[in-house]
């Protein structure tokens, strides 16, 4: 197993990666039953074949062969059909938290490339072609995580302020200040350790929470967006070679609003556009990550996920979790999007 990179950002590690290799060399995979890493992405081939590498030089996602991240995929008739139309949350009942009338978009241009959605899916070429500088150098799920990253980077290090921007879809996406609390000061309040926390939680002490687990909860969240319309695309019932971070990633931001408000509650109170975002997030994960990966079992090797799901709604050592995002977003939104009691 591969170290983790502990890049704060993603281009630092993957562009001189992709300007020094050749043309055809691997730059992320490890032996079937490892885990590598590419910019911290961590890639679970235990239980499914090689994914076939789509590797730097090749054609354009709109042109290629077909994804990659389907090796292993096992045929069934009752996941076919087209993918659900993202509409956003739907509607809030009253007194519920709608994170809509709380955030302030920021709109960014559409690059113009070509993609094609009836092979790809629509969301991931929502955000390949929201992305001037996309990266394409290996499998399509890897990609897409990858161009998320990269896209986040074009719009918040081109702001003078440490802030973070987080995408939504359709070309929106929402901008939020770092807070001075970084990764190491929410340790306390994380008691589920997953699959992705050596990486991304143990090996980011120093890293802006923005820039670390909003940003990782975004690229692997679109990853799994991207896989659930690809499986869907092609009447497929499971995913392989993907490790489910949504979920993990909504436990650690979930950790780290209440590290916020135990030890720097005036980020909270002066920033209701990051109590926002996260509640998007949250949205989106249950709409995708939750309802249509986990719960109906796409997404082999779910059942850390729903593991983590349970601590986060039911678990004895989470209740100071629970108890903040009741707080924060009130008890029917904490109920309707995540499911706690
Ligand atoms: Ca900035
Ligand atoms: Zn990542």
């Amino acid at each position: 197993m591969e170290t983790s990179p502990k890049m704060r950002r993603p281009w630092t590690l993957l562009l001189p990666l992709a300007l020094l290799l050749p043309t055809g060399c691997d730059v992320d995979r490890a032996p079937r039953g490892g885990l590598s890493v590419l910019d911290g992405r961590l890639l679970n081939l235990t239980d499914g074949g090689d994914p076939l590498p789509d590797l730097g030089g090749g054609p354009a996602p709109d042109q290629g062969a077909a994804p990659a991240s389907d090796a292993g995929m096992l045929p069934a008739p009752d996941h076919g059909g087209a993918p659900t139309p993202d509409t956003g949350p739907g509607p809030i009942p009253p007194g519920d938290y709608d994170f809509l009338q709380h955030i302030t978009f920021s709109a960014i241009a559409s690059s113009g490339a070509p993609c094609n959605a009836s092979q790809y899916g629509t969301f991931y070429c929502d955000v390949l072609t929201h992305t001037q500088a996309p990266y394409l150098q290996a499998d399509t799920l890897t990609n897409i995580h990858e161009t998320q990253h990269f896209m986040a980077h074009e719009h918040d290090s081109s702001t003078a302020a440490a802030d973070k921007f987080i995408y939504y879809q359709g070309g929106k996406g929402a901008f939020f200040p770092e807070p001075q609390l970084t990764t190491q000061g929410i340790y306390d309040s994380i008691k589920l350790q997953g699959t992705t926390y050596n990486t991304y939680i143990a090996g980011r002490p120093g890293q802006a929470i923005g820039e670390n687990i909003v940003d990782e909860w975004r690229a692997y969240l679109t990853e799994e967006i991207v896989a659930i319309q690809i499986a869907s695309l092609k009447g497929q019932s499971s995913v392989s070679g993907l490790v489910i971070g949504g979920v993990e990633f909504l436990y650690y931001n979930a950790a780290a609003l209440h590290a916020l408000k135990t030890k720097e509650p005036a980020f909270l109170t002066s920033h209701p556009q990051a109590l926002a975002v996260f509640a998007m997030m949250a949205e989106e994960t249950k709409k995708w990550t939750i309802d249509k990966g986990v719960v109906p079992g796409l997404f082999v090797g779910s059942a850390k996920a729903a593991a983590t799901l349970t601590e986060l709604r039911t678990g004895p050592n989470s209740v100071h979790i629970r108890d903040t995002l009741k707080a924060l977003y009130g008890a029917t939104w904490a109920s309707r999007v995540l499911g706690i009691p």
